[in-house]
């Protein structure tokens, strides 16, 4: 395929959606760097965007690659969304006040103050995992640090929480991939949760000191509307516990796989922010999105039409040996990893990122810690999903401090 300028933009067949490939994306995202600064995914009908700088200046424009048309394959322009959009799935000017209650309710004053019960719980899930020695990471640890910690921080019951939350996020970022079986299976196993998950955004049952009812002052003070401050509270719960979840999976599954690693951690404790970061860069829990063009434009001398989507793999971008140098395929908690798209930049770059940085922090400082030895005790359980990366399952040992 030819753009208008003659540049010439490689048509690909492969479905980097297929289970193949969500197994293991590397080789793919490898070549679909190298096939050009874009490839046309014939399957889809998209650019597909994977080197760093293009992704990042994308990411970063957006005025000419919008949001507000959805961040997945559908155009909201031509087809609703599945639920009313909200902090993601909007532009300017609808989106500044949502961006203003939520960079509020998440300041770094109200962030420090999350920290002692958060190392709380750390202490007391790293007591219990070193008295079972054997363990699985995800079920057993990831999964329970954020489900307690984080639900505790926004306020809503204990009951019912794991079981709804996850798959509820399952579902939800599903919307930000195609709608194929995989779509198909999430939504069917989510579509339960959807009630429990908006009673809890109601203000009557939010505890009076979690974020969930800060959210709330920005109704009464007249910068949003009820009804936004349901669906940022709906937002909170929907992207804050699935991503962290899968992160302290993927930095767990790094570590474990990489022994040297953890020698290097174990011996300064205080390297776990750059492990994490690193994991987020190596691993990136959060794959894929889209936007879609405000106008016509280019990019690298590409020409994009008006109001088309492009897809954006931040999972490959985040692997770009151009930026992060030619080992850029292996994990090295000394490398600095700062700058990596995990979290996606400009003005939706993720708000609720210094919460998810705090959990991991102070749990994996913990490990760190108290934890001499990591070692995988069978075969670790991929968790597929169009947008998200992760484990399923990830049978460990570990030895003490
Ligand atoms: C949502 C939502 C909001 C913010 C981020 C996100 C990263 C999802 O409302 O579903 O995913």
């Amino acid at each position: 395929m030819t753009g208008t300028a003659g540049h010439v933009v490689t048509s690909v067949l492969d479905d980097p959606y297929d289970d193949a490939n969500l197994t293991d994306p590397y080789p793919l995202f490898a070549r679909l760097r190298d096939a050009g600064p874009t490839v046309w995914l014939e399957k889809y009908g998209v650019h597909a965007f994977t080197r760093f700088e293009e992704c990042r200046r994308i990411l970063a424009d957006h005025e000419t690659f919008i949001s507000g048309a959805g961040v997945g394959p559908r155009n909201y322009h031509r087809q609703p969304p599945w639920r009313p959009a909200g902090i993601l799935d909007s532009d300017p000017p609808l989106h500044t006040p949502l961006r203003t209650a939520m960079a509020g309710v998440i300041s770094p004053r109200n962030v420090r103050a999350l920290r002692a019960a958060f190392q709380e719980f750390a202490v007391r899930l790293v007591d219990r995992i070193l008295d079972e020695r054997e363990f699985d990471a995800i079920t057993d640890m990831a999964e329970l640090f954020p489900i307690e910690v984080f639900g505790n921080a926004v306020g809503i019951p204990r009951e019912g929480r794991a079981e709804n939350l996850l798959p509820h996020g399952a579902m939800n970022f599903s919307a930000f991939g195609p709608e194929d079986a995989r779509y198909d299976a999430y939504f069917a196993a989510g579509e339960g949760t959807v009630e429990w998950v908006m009673n809890n955004c109601a203000r009557e049952n939010l505890s009076p000191d979690g974020l969930g009812a800060k959210i709330w002052e920005y109704a009464d003070q007249g910068v949003i509307s009820p009804d936004e401050a349901t669906r940022l509270v709906r937002a909170l719960l929907s992207a804050g516990l699935d991503t962290t979840v899968l992160s302290i999976g993927n930095t767990m599954k790094c570590l474990v796989t990489n022994p040297s690693e953890w020698a290097a951690l174990h011996a300064n404790p205080s390297l776990a922010r750059f492990a994490i970061d690193e994991a987020l860069r190596f691993e990136s829990p959060f794959q894929s999105f889209f936007r879609t063009t405000a106008r016509e434009t280019t990019v690298d001398g590409v020409r994009l039409e008006e109001d088309a989507k492009v897809a954006l793999f931040m999972g490959a971008a985040n692997r770009d040996p151009r930026r992060f140098g030619e080992d850029a395929d292996a994990y090295r908690i000394e490398r600095d990893a700062s700058g990596h798209l995990a979290f996606g930049i400009g003005i939706h770059q993720c708000v609720g990122q210094p919460i998810s940085r705090l959990e991991m922090d102070v749990l994996f400082s913990e490990l760190a810690r108290r934890v001499r030895t990591v070692e995988l005790t069978g075969e670790p359980v991929p968790f597929l999903h169009n947008t998200l990366r992760g484990w399923k399952s990830l049978p460990v040992r570990i030895t003490p401090a």
